[in-house]
């Protein structure tokens, strides 16, 4: 994951899986779920007045 306009996080709490996507600094992690379901993620870092909307979902087959 990387960001194109400036820092944020990526946080999905029931996989334990948090994130940093610096501008322009590439991360990665690879996890293995071991359930299927939706996950919701949000952004966990302050990134401007579109932050508080910035919810995602994780979907695991
Ligand atoms: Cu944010």
């Amino acid at each position: 994951m990387v960001s194109t306009d400036r820092a944020h996080g990526f946080l999905v709490k029931p996989l334990g899986l948090d994130l940093d996507a610096d501008l322009g600094k590439p991360s990665e992690k690879t996890i293995t779920p071991d359930t299927a379901g939706t996950f919701p993620a949000i952004c966990d870092h302050y990134c401007g007045s579109g932050h508080g909307n910035m919810k995602m979902t994780v979907i695991v087959e």
